[in-house]
């Protein structure tokens, strides 16, 4: 009951204006729900389907803890939980790598291909959190070279080896994977607009009056369970069988 109060409490002395609080606090409930969701339906679907839904809803649940740190994080000092934002990142942005791989595996798509994105998007991360909250001063320079690692990740997703995969096994396969590829294309193009709202640069006055961390909010609500939502779509519409069947 103690907790209850105080958790009111606070609730209650947020202001009307913190976009970045509420952000947060919708964050944590998006989260929640979608990751609720997807473990509560993953036993619908066929083995080959179900490790992919529990994957999608591994990263939302992994963004929810995170988001109910951050919130408190925010609430407490007012200061970008920049450690805690790049911590959640380090965990769910390889497993949306994995989810590349697990759609495309019956297209004989490789664990290599999976590492090769992996270590992309860990790469992208590490320059990512370099420029904003250890060597801020090259700011810029970190983000290009974060930037480079995306564009990589990008060129492989739209026009490398997983294309051909997936052009191979056709289908609802391919239709799901065009679609994670513009989440990644569009959706994750937030990102790097965050990252210059809220770090010094050349980019200065750009995006004025914009705050980093509801951008990187949004980002985060659009990909994790549009990509989840995406996977479980290709699940119902493949496995037709055992849902059928229910
Ligand atoms: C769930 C979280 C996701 C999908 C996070 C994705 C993050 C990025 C694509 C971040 C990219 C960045 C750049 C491309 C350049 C500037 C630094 C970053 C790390 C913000």
């Amino acid at each position: 009951m103690k907790t209850f109060t105080l958790a009111l409490a606070e609730i209650s002395k947020m202001a009307a204006d913190d976009y970045v609080g509420f952000t947060f606090f919708v964050g944590s409930m998006a989260m929640m729900a979608a990751s609720a969701f997807f473990f509560l339906s993953m036993n619908d679907f066929d083995r080959k389907w179900k490790t992919s839904i529990l994957v999608s809803g591994l990263i939302t649940f992994i963004a929810a803890v995170h988001y109910f740190y951050m919130r408190g994080y925010w609430e407490s000092f007012g200061e970008s939980p920049t450690f805690f934002r790049y911590v959640d990142w380090v965990l769910t942005v390889p497993l949306m790598c994995v989810e590349f791989f697990l759609i495309l595996r019956a297209a004989g798509a490789k664990r290599s291909l999976m590492w090769r994105l992996i270590i992309l998007s860990v790469i992208m991360l590490v320059t990512g959190y370099l420029g904003e909250a250890v060597f801020r001063d090259q700011a810029w320079l970190w983000g290009l070279i974060s930037g480079i690692a995306y564009f990589i990740i990008v060129y492989d997703i739209w026009l490398g080896k997983a294309k051909q995969l997936a052009t191979s096994a056709g289908g609802n396969v391919l239709k799901a994977h065009k679609t994670l590829c513009w989440f990644v294309l569009v959706g994750w193009a937030i990102y790097p607009l965050g990252y210059m709202a809220g770090t010094p640069g050349w980019y200065d006055g750009l995006f004025d009056g914009l705050s980093m961390d509801v951008i990187y909010n949004i980002g985060d609500a659009i990909n994790k369970i549009g990509f989840g939502l995406v996977v479980y779509n290709l699940a119902v519409s493949s496995s037709g069988s055992k849902k059928a069947a229910a």
